[in-house]
Parts: structure tokens; sequence; C-alpha cells
């Protein structure tokens, strides 16, 4: 129905929510209960608060590389809240709230971050693929896995994210095609957060919408105000139910913006302007469902006060933790990327004991 009605090759964006947290097409808001929605909310404001912790640690030398989510709260956890239990995630590295939103424990997201291997060792039960830095590589992940539910004859589905810099990969036009062509239940967000480091959406392709690409694979497609908590609830609700009855993959262009920098190692200011970011600043996901639950009275001024308190002394607490209890060894990089190591690896390692070696003996 939704889908049906927004047709990305006429450019239209799928909008429940306005930026002041008015409600501008009742007829497709969710049928979302109370608790859900602050449970939404919560969850924006606590990934809100994580990553200007990271950012600020990192700058205190105490953390490796930071990829902040700042403006895409609403893009992540509006997709992630319809998958049920036993479905799949499968993140790029711009996910915080989506794995906040299924349970993933914050001192193994931390210590990811923190250059520890073991940040990538996912329990099982959380259905979460360790985070994945090679841009799209993680989509033909998502189809084999679909494809895989299907072949068993469940009813799980597949939820993948990936950037707008992502939908130049060879990767993520195999993945496409694959997934539409043996109808595998897979619902690919791209997150058009419209850069990709410094390179604008505008020069990434000449087609009008992400959403578009979606069309030539012959799987449904839409763009959807990204910020917008609901309409990405909406979107991704109808996408997943066609998932789970058979009906094959669908792509959700997101259409938002990443407020901060790239990563730690990024500095916007050298290729894009105040007033963009301050146009932006106004649309932010997380103070327009704010004004939505305290118009609605969901929500007190104060409660949110205290919960944001709450996240921040949280952080706190757990980054101790894991910088105390960091004892990795550098060998371990080694024998995480498959079960058996090869022999190239193997070599390597024992080149790298050799060096250590060299170091203890006093470079002799
Ligand atoms: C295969 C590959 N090529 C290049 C890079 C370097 N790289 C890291 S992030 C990035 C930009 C990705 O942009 P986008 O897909 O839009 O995601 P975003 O970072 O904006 O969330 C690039 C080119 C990489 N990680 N992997």
């Amino acid at each position: 129905m939704i889908f049906e009605n927004y047709n990305p090759l006429e450019e239209k964006r799928f909008q429940v929510m306005d930026e002041t947290g008015n409600i501008v097409n009742p007829d497709l808001m969710p049928n979302l209960d109370e608790k859900t929605i602050i449970r939404m909310l919560r969850t924006m404001l606590q990934a809100r608060e994580i990553d200007l912790k990271l950012v600020m640690y990192q700058r205190q030398g105490r953390m490796l590389t930071y990829a902040p989510n700042i403006g895409q709260e609403a893009a992540t956890i509006g997709s992630i809240s319809v998958l049920e239990k036993e479905d799949w995630m499968v993140p790029a590295y711009r996910e915080l709230g989506a794995m906040l939103w299924r349970g993933m424990p914050l001192d193994k997201m931390f210590t990811y971050w923190y250059g520890n291997e073991r940040g990538s060792h996912m329990a099982e039960d959380l259905k979460i693929l360790p985070v994945s830095v090679p841009i799209a590589s993680q989509l033909l992940h998502a189809v084999g896995i679909a494809w895989a539910s299907k072949l068993k004859g469940t009813t799980e589905i597949t939820i993948t994210y990936f950037g707008d810099g992502a939908t130049s990969q060879g990767d993520f036009s195999e993945a496409m095609n694959w997934a539409a062509a043996y109808q595998t239940p897979v619902l690919f967000i791209c997150q058009n957060n419209q850069f990709a480091i410094s390179m604008p959406r505008s020069k990434q392709t000449r087609a009008h919408t992400l959403a578009q690409k979606s069309v030539a694979y012959g799987m449904p497609g839409i763009q959807v105000d990204g910020n917008d908590v609901f309409a990405m609830y909406a979107a991704s609700m109808e996408a997943a139910e066609r998932a789970r009855t058979g009906g094959g993959p669908s792509l959700i262009e997101a259409y938002t913006y990443r407020m901060g920098a790239h990563t730690t190692s990024d500095d916007p200011k050298r290729y894009r302007s105040d007033e963009e970011l301050d146009s932006w600043k106004g649309k932010d996901p997380i103070a327009r469902l704010t004004k939505y639950c305290l118009n609605k009275k969901l929500v007190s001024e104060e409660e949110i006060e205290t919960w944001r308190k709450e996240y921040i002394a949280e952080v706190d607490q757990v980054f101790k933790q894991v910088e105390q209890n960091s004892d990795m060894k550098p060998e371990e990089i080694f024998e995480n990327m498959y079960s058996k190591m090869t022999p190239q690896l193997q070599e390597e390692l024992d080149d790298y004991k050799n060096y250590l070696a060299w170091k203890e003996r006093g470079q002799q």
C-alpha cells in the first residue's frame, strides 16, 4: 500500500510526521502503542549520548577511530523495530541505534571501537553479524543468510544497512540482483546521509533517487524521510510483512543527514557549509520525536533529562570497564578471520612473533 503510493521514479518521499512533530499523514501513521514509542525515543536518546561521549573519548586519546551516528537515529531505530527475535541484522558500521534496540551489550560495542577483536564476537542469540567496514560487502552476506532462511522454510527475514556510497559498489548490484531473482526475504536499508566521506550524494550517481535503483532489479523501492521514525517504521513493516510471506526483498532509501563527521579522522568543515548543517539541525530526528511525545504528554522534559543523565553515567562506567579489562594480544587479529588460519596468515603470525622476540632481545 505505502510502496505502491510512493513510486520512486516519481521522486515522492514518504513522510508521516513533519519537522515540528505533527502527524501530517494520519492514514499511514503506524499503530504503535505508547510503550513502543517511548522505547523508540529512549533508544534514540541513548544512541545520541553514546555518540557524543565516544567522540570525546577518542579526542582524549582513549579510543581508536569512531564513526558517529548523530542525525541517523530514526533511520535505524524506525527500521529495526519491525524485526522479530528470530530475524537477522547485517550491519555496516553506522547502526548504533539498531544494535541498542536489539539488545547488544554496551561493553561489546565499546570493545569493538576500542580496537579489540573480541568486540566482533557476537552472542548467537542476538542474530547480529559483526560490524562490516568493507563497503557493501555485507549485502552479499545478508542475501546469503536470507536465501538460507528461505531454503529452510522458515519465516525469518534479514535486514541489512549501507550508505549512499555503497550503492556504487559492485557488491550492491550483485546482492540486489540475486535477492530479487531468488526472492530472498531481505530489507535493504540504504542510509542516504548525503555523503560518502567527502563525496556528496549529487556526485555519487546521476540517478535522481537511490530508491529508484530498485526498479531495474525488479523489487519494490521507496524513498522515506529517514528522520521520521514513524515513516521509517511504517515502510519497513510493509517490507517485512512482504518478505515474511514470500514476497521477496525491498529497498528503502532513508533520506537523512550525517550531522557529525564521517569518522573522528574526518573534518567535514572542509567540504560542507555551516548553513547546510544548520538547516538539517532543524530536522533532527530526536527533536522531532521529542516534540511529538511532549505534545501527546507521553513523557515530560524532566523524565528526558533524567534518562539522559542515566545514559551518560552508564557510558562512563561501562567504558572504564572496557579500558581496564582490555587484555587483548595483537596476535588475536590473525586468528579471527577464518575458523582455521590460512598458510599465509600463519606465516604472517610467525613473522610477527619473530618480531616480538627480536624486540624482547633488545633488537639484536
Ligand atoms: C570496499 C571499500 N572501499 C573503500 C573504503 C573506504 N571507505 C570507508 S567509508 C567510505 C565511504 C562510505 O560511504 P557510504 O557508503 O555513503 O556510508 P557512510 O560512511 O556515509 O555511512 C569509504 C569509501 C572501504 N571501507 N571499503
